[in-house]
């Protein structure tokens, strides 16, 4: 009896087997190879046998073994996959709950400020933050023994060897520093707003922090006038502040502008009545201005016979704190969630 032809004929047939589900795949693997499976059955026989056909029987049956082995373990391994991908795609599992984030409140006031005076030609410039006593103070008109430039002002960051300052690397005070670097590459006319962060050199209180960030605006054209000064900083108080804001300006002064002015604005707390917000005078103050130094203009190449113009400045910790009510700066720089988290943005 020959019974290779049988064996043959197992073997394509597990060539062809395909598993719908893993209980198919076990019952195909209990046929072949359980306690009286088929390949066992076979071995069984194995002794009956005629000694010249055993060679033959014998690589037969161990193919046959190791082909239902492999198939099995093809299968298995395909079922799997096919069970976690089903697993991936069930369309009925609830969604995984996402948390956008939010604006920083500095980037919101940032963004609005930008926005109001983008809306009357300014455009933005920004610049390194840091930088040399050129493009910081000398080219601003500070005079070479002014307090600014003092080392409890200033961040200086290059050393000599034996350790002492060197005054020409800093940390921009201001960010003047870009504007001065506009009039170097720009003819006028000029209209522009600088945002960035700037550093001093204090102590850190609720009031007073070394990191803070600032806009300044600067207007270079011919016949520009401290009447559009005050004009464009009224406009932008009542679309920052709300339409029923009104403005005052105070004498004050600057190295760079002459004239140099202060202005506030009413209360919007107490709608100018008085309160612990505005120390019961009214007024708030926001910002510095006044019109460029004809030695600025000069110091950057700008013909100051044939051009005039104004500038200011303003904190952005300063205008957040009285949108939002905010009494602690350092509430700006710890990243809380808890503070973040009551801030939304249009901007
Ligand atoms: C303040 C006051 C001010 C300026 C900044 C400026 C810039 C150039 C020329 C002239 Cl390039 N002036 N900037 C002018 C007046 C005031 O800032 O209290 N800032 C927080």
């Amino acid at each position: 009896m020959n019974l290779i032809p049988e064996i043959e004929k197992y073997i394509r047939e597990v060539h062809e087997f395909k598993a719908k589900n893993p209980e198919d795949l076990e019952q195909f693997r209990i046929r072949f190879l359980g306690k009286k499976g088929i390949v066992p059955e076979f071995f069984k026989q194995f002794k009956e046998v005629p000694p010249e056909q055993k060679k033959e029987f014998g690589q037969h049956i161990n193919q046959l073994k190791q082909l239902v082995q492999e198939r099995v373990n093809t299968l298995r391994h395909s079922l799997k996959k096919h069970q976690t991908k089903h697993h991936y795609t069930d369309l009925t599992l609830p969604g995984d709950p996402f948390v956008p984030g939010s604006r920083h409140p500095l980037s919101i006031v940032r963004n609005e400020i930008i926005s109001i005076f983008s809306r009357i030609g300014f455009t933005v410039s920004e610049g390194p933050e840091i930088e040399d006593d050129t493009h910081v103070f000398s080219k601003l008109n500070f005079p070479p023994d002014h307090p600014a430039r003092d080392m409890q002002d200033t961040f200086f960051i290059e050393k000599d060897p034996d350790g002492e300052s060197r005054h020409d690397v800093l940390l921009r005070t201001h960010t003047s520093s870009v504007q001065v670097r506009v009039m170097e590459n720009q003819k006028p006319p000029i209209r522009t707003i600088s945002p960035g962060r700037v550093f001093r050199n204090e102590a850190i209180s609720p009031r007073a922090h070394c990191i803070f960030h600032q806009i300044e605006g600067l207007y270079i054209d011919t016949d520009v006038s401290f009447a559009q000064l005050k004009q464009t900083l009224y406009y932008f108080s009542r679309a920052f502040f709300g339409p029923e804001t009104n403005v005052r300006f105070r004498p004050s002064y600057f190295p760079f502008t002459e004239p140099s002015a202060e202005m506030d604005i009413t209360c919007m707390l107490c709608g100018g009545k008085g309160c612990n917000v505005c120390k019961y005078t009214g007024w708030l103050e926001i910002l510095g201005c006044g019109m460029v130094d004809p030695n600025v203009l000069e110091f950057n190449g700008i013909d100051s016979e044939k051009y005039t113009g104004f500038a200011f400045g303003m904190g952005i910790e300063r205008i957040a704190m009285l949108k939002y009510q905010i009494n602690d700066l350092r509430l700006y720089f710890e990243n809380d969630l808890r503070f973040l988290e009551q801030f939304s943005a249009d901007f």
